[in-house]
Order: structure tokens, then sequence, then C-alpha cells
């Protein structure tokens, strides 16, 4: 064995980006059902007539109940609660200027390196990776790269919900192959220009963010908090059931770019009811690899779509309910930020951990792909 591939592999730092506003259920609620009483209106004779199904009003309540989900960050209110636009207003930058998701990706970043104890010049590699990028090219990552300093090489990657631990999946192997000695790998989930705000099953769902994170190898860590990747697992299997149709061919067949079908839309209960016993399975089988039951996990940082499936999904693996100290939520505060999620209840709740301690990071949605790693406190 080399001596690279001998060698342990850290996560030496975590950096989070939090935007500035938020949107609670009740504001967001009462926008749409503005919105849809004026449709409504807009619309009688054709409702009246039936061919046109009336659309039906949000609640504050049934969203909570449903989601877990009290309100979510939001990179640019303006425009997402104005019932004439009912999506935010970015501002288009010059070329010259930096991207909104690299701006994002720049502060999570920053954050992860200080955490981390790192310079920019100790990075040979930087991974983008998140359900949705600003452009195609140039990347995103080589966006980061030149505005941090970093020498080497970045790409993005597309991986929806489970972006961020395949990501860090990534990271780990180029460090164990002794490709880089340092990765960084930023999430900036800037999600909400694909959200339907007039879509009452889906217009709560989602929240921005950015997450980063240093991964590296333990021989040159020198952080206060490091966790050693002890292994990784991924799955996909193919799903219609969350689909966004956003792509480079919509000039080419003459489809509206932003027809109702190009914005995230998905069968909630069915993917509700298919993915809970996957991540639950997936994730036993995982920690089985180590020797290890889920009673021996410390901590779980899972997936932040819905606290009903992460109730549900820890009661299969432990047989009891888990403790918010286990298995922490922060969806209610975040909502669900696609990829992210995991990596923001890992930022916020992993500095108590013991050495020795055992953790589980994990990603589970569309594609449906499901992502994990066993991680120990050193
Ligand atoms: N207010 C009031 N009533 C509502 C509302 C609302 N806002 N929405 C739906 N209802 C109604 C429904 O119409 C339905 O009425 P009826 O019984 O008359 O038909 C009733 O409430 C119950 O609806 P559901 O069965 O759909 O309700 P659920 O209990 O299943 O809850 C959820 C809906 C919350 C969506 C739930 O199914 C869920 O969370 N499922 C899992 C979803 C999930 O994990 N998806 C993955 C998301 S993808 C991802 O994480 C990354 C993708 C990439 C990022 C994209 C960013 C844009």
């Amino acid at each position: 064995m080399s001596q690279a591939a001998s060698q342990a592999v850290v996560i030496s730092g975590s950096g989070l980006w939090t935007p500035s506003h938020s949107i609670s259920n009740e504001e967001l609620v009462s926008a749409y059902n503005a919105w849809a009483d004026k449709y409504n209106q807009t619309n009688q004779a054709a409702i009246e007539a039936g061919t046109l199904e009336a659309k039906p009003h949000s609640s504050a309540e049934f969203i909570e109940k449903a989601s877990g989900i009290k309100s979510r960050f939001i990179y640019c209110k303006d425009g997402v609660l104005d019932i004439d636009r009912m999506y935010p207003h970015f501002a288009e930058r010059s070329d010259e200027q930096v991207s909104q998701q690299a701006e994002i990706a720049i502060e999570a970043a920053k954050a992860a390196l200080k955490a981390a104890n790192k310079q920019p010049q100790d990075i040979d590699a930087v991974i983008v990776s998140c359900a949705y990028t600003q452009r195609a090219y140039p990347a995103i990552a080589i966006e980061v790269q030149e505005a941090l300093g970093i020498e080497g090489f970045g790409f993005d990657m597309l991986v929806a919900c489970s972006a961020a631990t395949f990501g860090l999946h990534r990271a780990y192997e180029m460090v164990k192959a002794g490709t880089a000695r340092a990765v960084l790998v930023i999430n900036p989930e800037l999600v909400s220009p694909q959200i339907n705000y007039t879509d009452r099953d889906s217009h709560f769902i989602f929240g921005d963010v950015a997450t980063a994170k240093v991964v590296e190898s333990a021989a040159t860590a020198s952080s206060d908090h490091q966790f050693e990747i002890l292994s990784t697992k991924a799955v996909t299997k193919f799903s219609n059931n969350i689909r966004s149709n956003f792509g480079f061919m919509s000039r080419a067949q003459d489809t509206d770019p932003f027809a109702v079908d190009k914005l995230f839309h998905q069968n909630g209960r069915s993917v509700f009811k298919e993915v809970c016993p996957m991540a639950a399975a997936h994730l036993e089988s995982h920690v089985a690899q180590h020797g290890l039951g889920a009673t021996d996990v410390r901590r779980w940082w899972l997936h932040q779509a819905n606290i009903n499936m992460n109730l549900l999904i820890a009661k299969k693996l432990l047989g009891r309910d888990a403790s918010a100290d286990e298995a922490p939520i922060v969806l209610d505060r975040y909502a669900n930020t696609a990829s992210a999620g995991s990596m923001i209840a890992f930022n916020l709740h992993h500095q108590d951990m013991q050495s020795g301690d055992v953790g589980v990071l994990c990603s589970f949605g569309a594609g449906y792909s499901i992502g994990s790693l066993v991680v120990r406190k050193r």
C-alpha cells in the first residue's frame, strides 16, 4: 500500500453561510393565498364552467405538521411575496463580477478554511457540488478557486440532494489516492430561483444556504475538531418522483424554459414511502460494515427534508425515537436546503463530540440518491 493510501483522511473544518433574509410559513402562506384568490377571480368563468380548477388555499398549520418546517432562509426575499411576480429578483451581473452562487460559496469556504486552520495555498482541489449551478461554464468551482487564490483544479458536480455527500466521497478518494493534499467541498444551494411559489404542494419546502468542508490527510490536519472518514457508501436508483426538466435543450425543443415542469416538482407522498425504507436499510448496512449497530452511533447528521422522515428513519434504525441530541433537526429554521441539510446539522452539532465517538452523515432524495459517510472524532 502506498504511503498516501495508508493515511487516515479527515474532515478538518466546516463552514456555513446563512442568508440574512428569512420567510416564515405565515408570510409565505399569506402571499400564496392572495395570489390564489387573484388567480381564481381572474379565471372565475373558466372555473365555474369546470374547464379550470380553482387554486386551493395553503395553510401554515399544514406545512408545519406535514414537514416540520417553520421558516426558511432566502438569498433574496424581493419578489417572492409579490403576488404579481412570485419568484425572487436577482440582479444580472456582468462577466467581470463574482456570480451570486460563487459569492455564497466563497463565504462558506472561508469559514471552513478558518475552522480547518488552512490557507488557500494548502488546498489542491475545489469541488462545488449542489443541486443546480448558475451556469454551465466556466465552473463555479473555478470561479471560487480564482477568488480565493487556490492553485490546482476545480470542478462542479450535480447530484441533487446527495451532491454534498457525493462531493465528500470524491474528496476522500482524492486525498486517499494522494492526488490532492487537501480538498475544499462547497455546497452553495441557491435553490429559490427554481421553486414554483404558486404550487401549494411545494412552495414551502426549500431554503437557500451554503456549506463547505475541508477534507485532508490526518498527517497535515491541525484543527481542533477532526473527524476521520472511516468509509463512504452511495447508491442511486432511477425515479421520476422528483424532477426538474430545466436544462440546455429548451431552446432547441422550442419549449418554454420557465414552464412549470422545468421547476422543481415531486410526488411527495411516494418519495416519503419509497425513500424512508431505502435510507434506513442503507444506513444499517453501512454502519454494520464497521461491526457497529445503530445504537453505537453517537450522532446522525441526517438529510433535512421532512421531520417525519427523519423520525421514521431514526426509529427504524434504533427501535425507538431518537433524541434531538442523537439526530439533530435544523429543517425547522432552514427548511430543505437540497444537499446541504446534513452539512448544516454537522456544522451546528459536532463540537461537543468526544474523541472516539462515531457519527454518520447521510443524504437521501432526488435521483433517487443516497450517500453516507461514517466518521470518528479524533
Ligand atoms: N396547505 C394545505 N394543504 C396542502 C398543502 C398546503 N401547502 N399542500 C398539500 N396539501 C394537501 C394536499 O393537497 C392533500 O389534500 P388531499 O388529501 O385532499 O389530496 C393533503 O394536504 C395531504 O397532502 P400530501 O399527502 O401530499 O401530504 P404529506 O403528508 O405527504 O406531506 C410533503 C407533503 C411535506 C411534501 C411530504 O410528502 C414530504 O416531505 N415528502 C418527502 C419529500 C422529499 O423528501 N422530497 C425530496 C425533495 S428533493 C430534494 O431534497 C432535493 C431536490 C433538489 C433541490 C430542488 C430545489 C428547488
